[in-house]
This record gives C-alpha cells, structure tokens and sequence, in this order.
C-alpha cells in the first residue's frame, strides 16, 4: 500500500504536470477559461448545463462560427482542474418527465470540455485538427460580493456595510442590529461579539429573504458559517481600538485570508474571457429601490476582476479578462419583440459595471439571451389588436398557460409606471431538453460565438 507521504507526492507531481501542461497550451492560445458570472438566481448553471449539452456534438448553434463554417467536430469532457460539475445531475433534471430547473448551486464545481475542429490555414497541413480547452467554474451566485471585501480592511468593510444598512431602504431590517451596536460600549466580552454578529447574520438572511440583490458577505448566509472562520459584524467608529474591534478586526482579517483569498486566487484572479448573466426582468418586477440594488451589486462586484488587454506572456502568467458579455438571461420570460427594449434597457442597468472594463480598454458587448428556452410565441387578436403572448407552463402551478407577459420598457420607467405594478413577469417551469434544436435557445450560439468563437 502506498505511504500517505508518498500518495501525498504523487498527487503533488500529477497537479504540477497538469500545470505545466495547461501552461503550455496557454502558450499556444488553446486553453481559455470563461467567467460565469452573475448574482444569485441568475442563471450561471443553466447556462452552463446548456452550454455543455449544445457543445457535444454542435447541435442547435447555427451561428457558432466553427458550426456555421462547417468545422465543428464536438466536445469531450476531460477531467477538470477542481470539483466537478453536476452535469449529469442538471442534465438528469432537464430531461425527467416532468423536467424541473437544476438545484440552487451550494459549492463551487468546475467543467472542463475540450472542443474539436477542423483547421483551417497554413497550419493546417501540420496540425489538421484545432482543439480548445474550455475551463468554467460554477459557484453559488452568493459568494460573487464577497470579491468586494477583497481589498478592503475592517474599517473599510464596517464602513461599507454600515451606510448600506442606514439606506432608508433596509434601515427596517437592520433595526436590531443597529440597536444593539448603539448599546454597546466595546468590552471585552465574547459573548457581546457572538451576539452582534448573530444579529448581523440575521438581517443578512432578512435582505436575502427580502430579494435584496446586495447582500454582503453574501457566504455569512449559509446555515454554516464559513469552516475555518468565526462569524464577525462590522461595527461603527466609535468603537475603533476597542477590544470588541480587535475581537472583530481579527474575525474578519481570518475570513478574507482563510476563505476569501484563497478562493479568489485559485479561481477567480485568472479568466480570459467573461459572461456576466443578469437576471433584468427579477430586478425590473421588484420595483425601483430592487433595480438600484442589482445596478450598484452588479458595479461592486465587476469592480474586484482583473480587465486588459494580454500579451502572450501575461496570458501565461497573470491573464486579465479581455472580453466581457452582459446578457439577460431568462429571453423567453417575454415575446421577442421586446428584445430590443430589453437590450437597451440592460444597457443602463450594467452600465456602472460596465466602467471596470471600459476603463482598461476592454471590449464588451450586450445580448438578450436564454439558455433554455422554455416558451414558444403565439399571436393573439384582442380588442382589434395583434398581442405577443408566451406559452408554457408556469412555474408556480404546472400548467400550461398562454399570457400577454408584458412590455419591457427601454428606459428606466418612471415613477408612476411603476407604482401601476406594470412590470411582473411570471417565472416558467422549464422544457423538457430533448433533442437540440433551433428553438433549444435563443441566441446561445451568438453569444458563445462572441465569447470564443476567435478562439477554434
Ligand atoms: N425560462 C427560463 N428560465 C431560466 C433560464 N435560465 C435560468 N432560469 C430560471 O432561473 C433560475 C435560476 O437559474 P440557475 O441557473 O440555477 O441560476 P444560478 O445563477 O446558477 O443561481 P445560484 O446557483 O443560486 O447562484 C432557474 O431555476 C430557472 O427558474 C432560461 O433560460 N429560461
Ligand atoms: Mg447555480
């Protein structure tokens, strides 16, 4: 049987052979990593079930270059570099009869597919067929805020996380909380430190009950607290350098270096290109204060990524994302004549988080997508008038219905339209995934097309 040094040093050679391997497909320009990013619910793991599903054999993405071209051959899914992805389990659940939506997503999980086609060019005669290793990690939507924390200390983090809780908007969630900080005067006492931080933890859980887009750290959330890191809460000016603030300092000092660092290193400071999923339709139904929310959760959070323009070396060593795709998720919540509402609509909701990459000459672009289509369109007469309406079947009672979803305006409504509640959109229990087809999706392929479709 094998020493637990020696499997211990086996493991330690395979990870660095792997390394040395991707690094050498770096160099070459064949291994690219894709941010799936977007807050929770948004719809990172469907896309990225879709994804997978449409890349085995290319079936259903017309305007994917390599397909349009006529040289796609497929994809095979390798061994990725970390836990795997429940692709079996997500697809399992899109195929059941009835199908239902794939689990909210509880840890991190990686895919790995390497795509083959045929080349074209000089090179070809050398090297006839061109392969792309596709690297994605899938996380719970929670944990993207807490990239926020990154570069902030103890005081930066209470600051922040103070003035949110003051907004007029949450202030009524944050009542006990700000209550017992008032009452405190900073002593010694663990047991004070236990009890704000509980109290914060609370009205954490309250926003997100509350469908608060901004929740920060979104990971104090979950039943368990983060292994290795004592729950904390930030706490006001007043009580810098008392020893309730150091007790604190030192949680939350424990939680960026134990949890949030390492998580960011290994997965999150090297992606090349990004997709960042928004979930338009959720924030324009909640109402004004919602819409601001994922406006400013959204800019927060593309603010902790890395963009520019690589070299070869820099790809190699210290990649930055050189492409960003906004996309509205969930296209076939409204009839496609909406799309372009919804489009520029989108534009001015990302629009703040749009700077991070804007500033260091990144390109990006926005789309109207969904990754599984679970409606189809039908015209309908009332009144005189042709109305789009949507078929399928609702998520909530499991019928299948035929409504008018709506309009999506393509400005930021005003007040009074929104105070009509015009803007409700109803969630749909998806389509069975059978056989890929066209109306599989709507512009998954053009979107895929723009994040890699370079690259094969
Ligand atoms: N109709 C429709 N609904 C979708 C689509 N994609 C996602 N949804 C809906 O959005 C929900 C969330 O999608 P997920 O892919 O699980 O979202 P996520 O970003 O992975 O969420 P977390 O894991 O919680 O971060 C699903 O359960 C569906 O209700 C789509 O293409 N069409
Ligand atoms: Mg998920």
């Amino acid at each position: 049987m094998a020493s637990p040094l020696g499997s211990t040093v086996a493991r330690l050679v395979r990870g660095l052979q792997e390394e040395v391997r991707t690094a050498g497909r770096r160099l070459f320009d064949r291994h690219l990593r894709l941010a799936v990013t977007g807050l929770r619910r948004s719809g990172k793991t469907v896309f990225t079930t879709a994804l997978a599903y449409h890349l085995r054999d290319g079936r259903g993405l017309p305007f994917f270059r390599p397909v349009h071209e006529g040289r796609y051959l497929g994809a095979l899914s390798l061994d990725p570099p970390g836990p795997p992805f429940p692709l079996d389990r997500a697809l399992g659940a899109l195929r059941a009869s009835p199908p239902s939506w794939p689990e909210p997503t509880r840890s991190l999980s990686t895919l790995r597919l390497e795509l083959r086609a045929t080349a074209t060019g000089p090179a070809a005669s050398l090297q006839p067929i061109r392969r792309l290793l596709l690297d994605i990690v899938d996380y719970p939507g929670e944990w993207l805020l807490d990239l926020v924390l990154l570069d902030r200390d103890f005081a930066a983090f209470s600051e922040l996380a103070l003035a949110l809780a003051h907004d007029p908007k949450r202030v009524a969630f944050a009542r006990d909380l700000l209550a017992l900080l008032a009452e405190t005067d900073g002593g010694e006492d663990v047991l004070v430190a236990d009890r704000v931080a509980s109290a914060f933890r609370d009205y954490l859980r309250q926003l997100q009950r509350e469908d608060f887009a901004l929740v920060l750290p979104g990971r104090m959330i979950e039943e368990e607290a983060p292994s290795r890191s004592p729950p904390f809460a930030p706490l006001p000016p007043r009580l810098a350098e008392t020893p309730l603030w150091h007790r604190m300092a030192e949680r939350y000092a424990a939680y960026r270096e134990r949890v949030l660092q390492p998580f960011f290193a290994q997965w999150f400071a090297r992606f090349d290109r990004q997709i960042v999923l928004v979930d338009l339709l959720a924030a324009l139904g909640r109402g004004p204060a919602h819409f601001a929310d994922t406006r400013e959760a959204l800019a927060l959070a593309l603010a902790a990524f890395r963009y520019g323009k690589n070299g070869r070396l820099r790809r190699l060593l210290a990649p930055r994302i050189e492409r960003v795709l906004f996309a509205m998720s969930k296209a076939d919540h409204v009839a496609p004549n909406q799309h372009a509402n919804a489009r520029e609509l989108l534009r001015l909701l990302v629009a703040d988080a749009a700077r991070a990459p804007r500033l260091e000459g990144v390109r990006h672009e926005v789309m109207v997508l969904a990754a599984l289509r679970s409606t189809d369109v039908l015209h309908i007469e009332h009144q005189g008038q042709l109305l789009s309406c949507v078929r399928g079947r609702l998520a909530e009672d499991d019928r299948e219905t035929v409504l008018f979803p709506g309009e999506v305006p393509h400005e930021l409504p005003q007040e009074r339209e929104w105070t009509q509640r015009r803007f409700r959109f109803r969630r749909f229990a998806p389509r069975r995934l059978s056989d890929a087809g066209p109306d599989t999706h709507i512009r998954l392929d053009r979107a895929l097309d723009w994040l890699i479709g370079d690259r094969l």
